[in-house]
């Protein structure tokens, strides 16, 4: 997969939109969590309903984008899927400014990667402005019989730090696509208490 690199003012998507629409809003969102979890996977079923069984690491920052229609308004999704390894850790922290939306990651089959969610969620709080909206993501749930986080604990989890909570497939497509509307749904109803949030918003008729 190509890398998109540099601010994002003149990156070309990974993974483009099917159909170019007209849109209300434009919501940033940035994916993270630690490597080999399914982000990029995620991004290219949401994308693209596609799925690599053996796909390579990401290298510093992919976007791609969707349209999608929230309570009958056109919203268009730009997304950064980030680099899990350790080594791109400042190059990711650069991307949670002007993101409305956070995706934190983490793969059921491997503990380790819930450990690291406080890690994950600390740079979120740290590096993204105002009231970004924090989806906590379980992927993998087509490997429920490697399990090694309940759904239990992470619901806890996400509810003890004010979380929307899913687990995905991205090889099934499983609440892909719920976990990019639902938390778009409520981006807008923010957004619509308070117009400031999105410093990214562009309206497009
Ligand atoms: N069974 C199964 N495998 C998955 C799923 N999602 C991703 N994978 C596999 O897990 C591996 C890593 O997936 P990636 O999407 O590249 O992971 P990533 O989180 O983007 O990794 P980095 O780019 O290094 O941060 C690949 O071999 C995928 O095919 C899933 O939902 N189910
Ligand atoms: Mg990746």
């Amino acid at each position: 997969m190509a890398c998109c690199g540099g601010s994002g003012n003149n990156a070309q998507p990974t993974f483009n939109d099917r159909k170019s629409t007209s849109y209300l809003h434009l919501f940033k969102y940035i994916m993270v969590g630690d490597s080999a979890i399914g982000k990029s996977n995620l991004l290219l079923q949401f994308v693209d309903k596609r799925f690599t069984p053996n796909s390579e690491f990401t290298i510093g920052v992919e976007f791609g984008s969707r349209s999608i229609n929230v309570n009958n308004k056109q919203i268009k999704l730009q997304i950064w899927d980030t680099a899990g390894q350790e080594k791109f850790r400042s190059i990711t922290r650069a991307y949670y400014r002007g993101a409305v939306c956070a995706m934190i990651c983490y793969d059921i089959t491997r503990r380790d990667t819930f450990e690291s969610l406080t890690s994950w969620l600390s740079d979120c709080r740290k590096f993204s402005c105002g009231d970004v909206t924090i989806v906590l993501i379980g992927n993998k749930t087509d490997l429920d019989s490697n399990r090694q986080v309940s759904t239990q604990e992470a619901k806890e989890f996400a509810e003890k730090n004010n979380l929307l909570f899913f687990e995905t497939s991205a090889k099934t497509g499983h609440n892909v696509d719920l976990a990019f509307e639902k938390s778009a749904e409520l981006v807008l109803e923010k957004l619509q208490k308070n117009p400031e949030l999105n410093g990214n918003n562009v309206s497009v008729d």
